[in-house]
């Protein structure tokens, strides 16, 4: 096995592979299938559909080498106890977090269209995190799972690149986890945001972290043993 991951800005170290987290974040029919909260918005979700083949390899991959993985999911309380009106009030679709939709209540847990698309269904052992924010760190215990493990490094993908995604990367570096962006893991409805976000991440010598494709981070993990 590697000692690094190809990557941008430069070459990503990896660590002893029980340190490495692979971090999947809103991989939800609200957000990736038709009659979901993001096509109600009025966004294209075909485009983030697209990254699906590369995060169900990915997951393979961590998952026969028995290294940890984290599914976060954007929900709800059904009261709203914990969604903030400007929250609720920002999003102008037809209809907006809370209201009944096509597949059940829109972002509120337990809900049809809240679940994990069945292609990445977690299996027992692996961490859900549900998040009331964009951000996977606030208000959950994200941090507590993450230092029961030891974890120190973080391969992030899902939707959406700008929003959840970029959040949760920016919080994570805060807190000293490196952190790397799979590429073509992550998506976003506008491929503009998606390329301007990799661009933020590498700058400046990696001022938010790394980023990587598929393809390298597999290479890189070919012949891993068990953690
Ligand atoms: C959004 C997310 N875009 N998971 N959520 O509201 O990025």
């Amino acid at each position: 096995m590697a000692d690094q991951i190809a990557a941008q800005p430069y070459s990503y170290p990896l660590p002893p592979l029980k340190q490495l987290a692979l971090v999947i974040i809103d991989m939800q029919r609200d957000f990736l299938e038709p009659g979901g909260f993001g096509e109600i918005l009025g966004n294209e979700v075909s485009r983030l559909e697209a990254i699906v083949p590369q995060v169900e390899k990915l997951l393979a991959r961590f998952r026969a080498l028995g290294l940890t993985v984290i599914h976060t999911l954007e929900c709800h309380r059904p009261d709203l106890s914990d969604c903030p009106p400007s929250k609720r009030n920002r999003g102008k679709g037809t209809l907006t977090i809370g209201d009944s939709g096509p597949m059940g209540r829109i972002l509120i847990a337990g809900e049809p269209g809240n679940g994990i698309i069945p292609a990445l269904t977690p299996q027992p052992g692996e961490v859900i995190i549900p998040k009331p924010g964009k951000g996977a760190f606030y208000h959950t215990d994200l941090t507590a799972e993450l230092e029961k493990r030891g974890i120190t490094h973080l391969l992030i993908t899902g939707v959406t690149t700008e929003v959840c995604v970029q959040t949760t990367m920016r919080e994570a570096n805060d807190r000293g986890y490196e952190c790397l962006l799979v590429s073509d893991a992550t998506a976003s409805y506008f491929p503009e945001f998606h390329a301007a976000t990799l661009a933020m991440i590498t700058a400046q010598g990696g001022i938010v972290g790394w980023t990587a494709t598929t393809e390298a981070v597999l290479t890189a993990l070919e012949g891993g043993g068990e953690a």
